[in-house]
């Protein structure tokens, strides 16, 4: 029987990733809490584990990993087939690219835009506020989302005609796209997939929790 930790505080969009597989592949496993005011992330132990010092990190018996993309396709070629969710590690390796470059294009292309939209309105006083750089990240991020939504206008899902893991990155940070206090362009594919995402029951106890 595995032994599975996982690293990370659960508001955190990169460790929602692997508590969100985790929980469709229905793995046992002890959470514990650290970043930011839980620390943890920078004591030496936890160093030694992820010399970078940012959540998540992984640990599965000898096993110890970091970064969160490398963690879910982990855990989802590990664990699918064993505990009867297949689709979420298709054996071809075509079949897993389709959805492979969107969680790689969520980190590199996506993320780093998103993050001052986000951190700007949930995590900044509106007096301290940077509205300039935020309202200029928006509209590159709605750009960004716009490409999303021409793919989700010819494909169900991210990983193609099935969910699976290319769907989990964004899927991550659309729950709290859509919960930002902004106008939003009509975006009706995202929006569906969005809506499909929220029948998940693990996407529900995951990622759909309070912002902050
Ligand atoms: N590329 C890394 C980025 C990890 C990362 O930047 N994590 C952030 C939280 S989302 C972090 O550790 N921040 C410091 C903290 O929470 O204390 C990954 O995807 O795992």
């Amino acid at each position: 029987m595995a032994s599975i930790t996982i690293w990370g505080r659960p508001n955190s969009n990169n460790v929602k990733k692997a508590l969100w597989i985790a929980a469709e592949l229905g793995l046992k496993y002890k959470h514990v809490l650290a970043g930011l005011q839980h620390g943890v992330n920078n004591t030496p132990e936890y160093l030694a584990m992820n010399p970078n010092g940012v959540i998540p990190t992984l640990q599965d018996d000898d096993l110890v990993l970091w970064e969160s993309n490398a963690i879910v396709r982990y855990l989802a070629a590990e664990y699918a087939v064993s505990s009867g969710h297949p689709a979420l590690w298709p054996a071809s390796a075509r079949a897993r690219a389709v959805g492979d470059k969107w969680m790689d294009w969520t980190s590199t292309t996506f993320a780093g835009l998103y993050r001052d939209v986000f951190w700007g309105y949930i995590r900044t006083p509106p007096e301290e506020r940077d509205m300039d750089k935020i309202t200029g990240n928006l509209a590159k991020v709605n750009d960004l989302l716009r490409m999303v939504d021409a793919q989700l206008g010819r494909t169900a899902f991210l990983s193609g005609s099935e969910f699976g893991v290319g769907d989990i990155p964004l899927g991550c940070f659309i729950y709290t796209y859509f919960a930002l206090p902004v106008e939003r362009p009509a975006l009706p594919n995202l929006e569906r997939w969005y809506a499909d995402l929220q029948k998940r029951k693990a996407y529900q106890d995951v990622v759909m929790i309070p912002l902050s």
